[in-house]
This record gives structure tokens, C-alpha cells and sequence, in this order.
């Protein structure tokens, strides 16, 4: 995986020259090439030499400094940079409310280096004082810095995931692993993971765990035992690999996988049977009665399987014992998306690809870029949204076996009332409608914001209802169980935005939600074509939330998908 590593290098760059006020251009170059290699879809590595330069954004220049990272290991650009300024500033970067420009005010004026220092500064009130800075964005920080250390030690899924996958990928490739799986969080997809907790079966585990130490990934070698080994990746996130014999796996794996409050009412259950569970397998006594397979730990209780999504100990148990488990959503249920940027907007590829990729995927999608208010996306106004429509509807002529629709994201500004005239929503097939601006109300006047815009009969879905970005950005306040009856009561659909950094509903509020039978749309809010995958954690967390097909609308097949969305519209026209 060098593309990830390329590319935070560049921005890295990007942020060092921003620092040392470098000329504007040359900086822009980086982070274009950084974020063009973010997103490619292959490994520069594998692609014919005399093809990079093909790629948007990377011209002689960047190709010439790809090269020497992959055959050194090193850019000596970056290295040089790093010599003009103190290391822990890129850091400081990430903090929200700053950016590169604050940090090198920061620098100059207080001094500031390190974020223990600017802590330090902001309880002191130092930064308010600062021209263009104030008591607000002070606020801010120290807020940030909060709750960077809140995640810093945990990790989400768009990290993990990729990363825990090769891992796999290259530990099965090995004649002595039997079998791999991920466990632990990762596997119950938690929207964070503290570590990677992998499980193999293996006849030989000495062997097995040399290798896992010997991974090329390895920064760090935490732990190097028999049965256990522990490394720190190049990535920054530790990863645990256990290894047991082929006849305890589906112990060990379901006992791994946790969660720990799961696991310990499957040993209660298993107590009140006369047996014991562990790690190795299920007791009778001294005589095992279960552990090569998951399925027969949880037999050996009486329950039937249950998937990992769901074990928290938050009414799963129950629901095998009587039968009642949920039949959880898959990725093949899903048939559409509502939520995708184009050049329109700020998506950075044109209408045509995007549509092409979701063509691959769906049989039916929505356009959906931003309105005007969200200025710095290049949003739309009224008449650029009715070119754009017409452009679309041309398009869809092109594909009689894909639906095609007319969509936009339009901002819910501070009274509740829509970026965008109601007449010009008019000529749409739907309307996602989401708060981007304006995210410190009360939860009083944000809840009520957001039920204004979903009492207007063109606004089909609530994007991203909380507006968090995870270990970035909390959730504005906002009542949810308000929100949800209002959905219910305008036959207004919740988004799930499949982003793995926003994740928005959550698994609580999604059970919330098919409680009180309002119906979720799961998107990907896709901003190029290597978008669509985050789907795979929007279903992933719609399972944590129990949600099964029939609560989601974009499982529907299109004619009847069509029929509801344009069912609110109908229904409150009048
Ligand atoms: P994390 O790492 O904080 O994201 O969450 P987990 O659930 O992956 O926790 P971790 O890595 O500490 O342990 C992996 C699994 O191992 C956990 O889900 C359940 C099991 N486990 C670990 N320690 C205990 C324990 O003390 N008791 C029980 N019953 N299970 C444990
Ligand atoms: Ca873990
Ligand atoms: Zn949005």
C-alpha cells in the first residue's frame, strides 16, 4: 500500500510549504496530486511508468519524487522541509480550527511548537488576543485538542479495514495458516478500533508468528510470543495476531470477537446449562463438547448463530433465545444511491463517470451536488440546477436500464428554510437536505431547524443527520427522538451516509429509527468513483443498528423505489 503513504507525503509537503508561505501554485500541485493518489484505485507501483504522468495532478516533478520513494523508501523534499520547521506542527495541522496558515501565526507570534505548548496557550486566553483568531476559534481548539486525545488511540474503519485485509491477504498466502480471521472490534464493525485483533489456526504457530514479525508493514515489534504477537504498522495502529489449533477456531474466534459484555452472558448461559465456555472451546466437565466452528459455541447454548454486528449485549441474547434475530441487511440488498457529487459541486470527477461507476453498481442513483451556500464546493444556483437537469435527463436517455434521477443537496439554512426555491426542487425526482453551516444552536433551535426543512414537501431525506465527522468533528445538538417522529410523520427518509468518517445515523439511532418504522436511506455521498466502496460501512453499521432490508427504501426495486420517493410529495402537495 504505497499510495496512502505517497499521498500523506505530499500533503505533508503541501502543509510545510503553506507554513514557510511558499508560492500558492506549487503548494496547490501537492495537495491535487495528494488527493488524486488518495482515491486511485490501483497501486501507482503497478501501473506502467509512462502512464503516471497521465494521471490528473502528477506532472515530471511529482513523477520524478514517486520514483525515488519507491525504489528509496524516502523524498528528500520532504526530508528538507522537515529541517525548517519544528516536526510536531504537522500535527497541529490536524487540530480542528487550525490550518496551516494559524499554526505558522501561532509559531511566530507566541512561539507555539508543540501542542502541549498551545494548550497551554489557550487556557491562558493567549490565543484570543491574536489578530484574526479570537475567543471563538480559541474555543475551538481547545475543544479539538480534547478530542483528538479522545481518539487518538482508537481508529475508524477506513483506516482498519484496508489495512487489516492485507494483513490477511498476506498471512493466507502462507502454507502454515489453516485459517484467518479478523476479530475483535473490527469484526463486530465498531464505527472505532483501538487495535487490529487477528486469530489464525495453525499446526505450526511458531512458524506462523515468525512471519507475522516479519511482516514488511512492521514499524515495531510490541510482543513476539507462541501463541500471541503483537507489531505496531508503519501505520500507526497496533495489530494483534493469535494463533490456536484448527479444533478450538470457533472458540477462540467467537471469543475474540467479543464484545466482552456479549461474551459474558454466553458463559452465563452456559453455567446455568452445567457447562463451561472459554477460549478453547465448550465443557462438559473435563470432556469438550464444542470449538472447532462459532456455530457450535452458540448451539451448545441454545442459540441460534448470531451475527458479530450484533453482539454488545444490547438484546441479542434474548432475541435467539426466543427467536427473534433480526435479518440483517447485506450489500447485495442494496440496489440504489441518492447521494453522489460530480464537478457540479465539489465531487472531482464529471457527471458522466460518475454515472458510468454507479451504473456498474446499482440500478438506479441519484445526482446530488450542493446548493449555493456551501460556496467553497462551487454549489449551485437555481438556473445552474435546472442546466444541470436537463443534462441529466439527457443522459438517462443513454441508459433504458438504469434509472437515472434528478437530485440535489441542498443546505437547511439557520431558520429551517432551503438554499434553493421551491420551484426549482420542483423539477426534481428528490431533494437530500443537510445542515453544513451554522452548527452552534441549541438543541431546541437545531431540532427544530431540521424539522422546519422536513415539514417542505421536496425534501425527500435528511443527509448525514448529526453532522459529525468521527474523532474530528461532534454531532451538533439535536434532539433525535424529535426528529425521527417527525420523519415518521412527514414521510421524511433518514440518511445513512455510508462515509466511514461520518457514519451518520449511528447503530443507536438507526434502531431508533426502525422502532418507530422510519424508513432509512443508505448513501455513499460519493465524491469520485472509489467512493462507492465506503457502502460496505454504511451496511456494516446499518447491521449494527438491526436493520433489516425492508427498512431501508434503496433496497426497493426501482418502480417502487420511484413510487416512494415521490409519495411525500403527493401525499402533503395539497
Ligand atoms: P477495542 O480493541 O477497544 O476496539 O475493542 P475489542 O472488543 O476489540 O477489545 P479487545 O481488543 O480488548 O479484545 C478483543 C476481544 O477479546 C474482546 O472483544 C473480547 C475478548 N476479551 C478480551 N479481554 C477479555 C476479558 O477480560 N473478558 C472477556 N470475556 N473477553 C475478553
Ligand atoms: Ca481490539
Ligand atoms: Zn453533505
Amino acid at each position: 500500500m504505497n499510495n496512502p503513504q505517497i499521498s500523506k507525503m505530499f500533503s505533508e509537503i503541501a502543509d510545510m510549504l503553506e507554513i514557510l508561505n511558499e508560492n500558492p501554485f506549487r503548494i496547490r500541485s501537492y495537495r491535487k496530486a495528494a488527493m488524486t493518489l488518495e482515491t486511485l484505485p490501483h497501486e501507482i507501483r503497478d501501473l506502467d511508468e509512462s502512464k503516471w504522468t497521465d494521471i490528473p495532478g502528477i506532472g515530471k516533478d511529482l513523477e520524478a519524487k514517486i520514483k525515488e520513494y519507491l525504489s528509496t523508501g524516502r523524498m528528500k523534499a520532504h526530508e528538507e522541509l522537515m529541517q525548517k520547521i519544528p516536526p510536531e506542527l504537522l500535527d497541529m495541522i490536524q487540530i480542528p480550527g487550525l490550518g496551516p496558515k494559524t499554526v505558522k501565526k501561532l509559531w511566530d507570534e507566541l512561539g507555539i511548537k508543540t501542542t502541549a505548548e498551545l494548550e497551554k496557550a489557550g487556557k491562558e486566553h493567549l490565543i484570543q488576543n491574536l489578530k484574526g483568531l479570537g475567543q471563538k476559534i480559541e474555543e475551538k481548539i481547545l475543544k479539538g485538542i480534547e478530542l483528538r486525545r479522545k481518539y487518538k488511540e482508537r481508529h475508524g474503519l477506513g483506516k482498519t479495514v484496508p489495512l487489516a485485509h492485507e494483513l490477511v491477504g498476506l498471512l493466507q498466502k502462507k502454507t502454515d495458516v489453516l485459517k484467518i480471521d479478523i476479530a475483535g472490534s473490527l469484526r463486530r464493525s465498531r464505527e472505532t478500533s483501538a487495535d487490529i485483533d487477528l486469530l489464525a489456526a495453525s499446526k505450526n504457530p511458531g512458524k506462523v508468528m515468525e512471519e507475522f514479525v516479519n511482516l514488511p508493514f512492521v514499524q515495531e515489534i510490541l510482543a513476539h510470543g507462541e501463541t500471541k504477537s503483537s507489531i505496531l504498522t508503519k501505520q500507526g495502529i497496533q495489530c494483534d495476531l493469535r494463533v490456536v489449533e484448527e479444533e478450538s477456531y470457533g472458540a477462540a474466534l467467537h471469543y475474540f470477537t467479543g464484545s466482552k459484555e456479549h461474551n459474558i452472558r454466553i458463559r452465563q448461559l452456559a453455567q446455568d446449562r452445567g457447562l463451561k465456555v472459554n477460549e478453547y472451546g465448550v465443557f462438559k466437565g473435563e470432556k469438550k463438547i464444542a470449538g472447532g466452528a462459532e456455530e457450535e459455541i452458540f448451539a451448545a447454548v441454545g442459540l441460534p448463530y448470531i451475527p458479530p454486528e450484533l453482539r454488545e449485549d444490547r438484546g441479542e441474547i434474548e432475541a435467539g433465545l426466543s427467536g427473534n434475530l433480526p435479518h440483517l441487511i447485506e450489500h447485495s440488498d442494496i440496489r440504489g444511491d441518492c447521494h453522489i457529487h460530480t464537478l457540479w459541486s465539489d465531487g472531482s470527477q464529471p457527471l458522466e463517470v460518475m454515472v458510468e461507476a454507479a451504473r456498474k453498481r446499482y440500478q438506479y442513483a441519484a445526482i446530488s451536488d450542493h446548493s449555493k451556500m456551501m460556496g467553497i464546493t462551487g454549489g449551485m444556483d437555481a438556473e445552474t440546477l435546472l442546466r444541470q437537469v436537463k443534462e441529466i435527463r439527457n443522459l438517462a436517455k443513454k441508459y433504458p436500464d438504469f434509472m437515472l434521477l434528478c437530485g440535489i443537496e441542498v443546505d437547511i439554512k439557520a431558520d429551517g428554510t432551503l438554499d434553493m426555491p421551491d420551484k426549482a426542487l420542483k423539477e426534481l425526482d428528490l431533494a437530500v437536505a443537510s445542515v453544513h453551516l451554522k452548527f452552534n444552536m441549541s438543541e431546541e433551535e437545531m431540532t427544530s431547524r431540521i424539522i422546519t426543512a422536513m415539514e417542505n414537501p421536496y425534501v425527500t431525506i435528511i443527509g448525514h443527520p448529526t453532522g459529525r465527522l468521527i474523532g474530528y468533528r461532534e454531532p451538533y445538538q439535536v434532539n433525535m427522538e424529535k426528529l425521527l417522529d417527525a420523519a415518521k410523520r412527514t414521510g421524511t427518509f433518514m440518511e445513512l451516509n455510508s462515509f466511514w468518517d461520518r457514519l451518520d445515523l449511528n447503530d443507536v439511532h438507526l434502531r431508533m429509527a426502525k422502532e418507530k418504522g422510519v424508513k432509512i436511506m443508505i448513501d455513499t455521498d460519493s465524491h469520485n468513483t472509489s467512493h462507492f466502496e465506503m457502502l460496505k460501512y454504511g451496511v456494516s453499521t446499518a447491521r449494527r443498528g438491526w436493520i433489516e432490508a425492508r427498512d431501508v427504501v434503496n433496497t426497493l426495486l426501482p418502480e417502487k423505489f420511484l413510487k416512494a420517493i415521490k409519495a411525500k410529495r403527493e401525499l402533503r402537495k395539497a
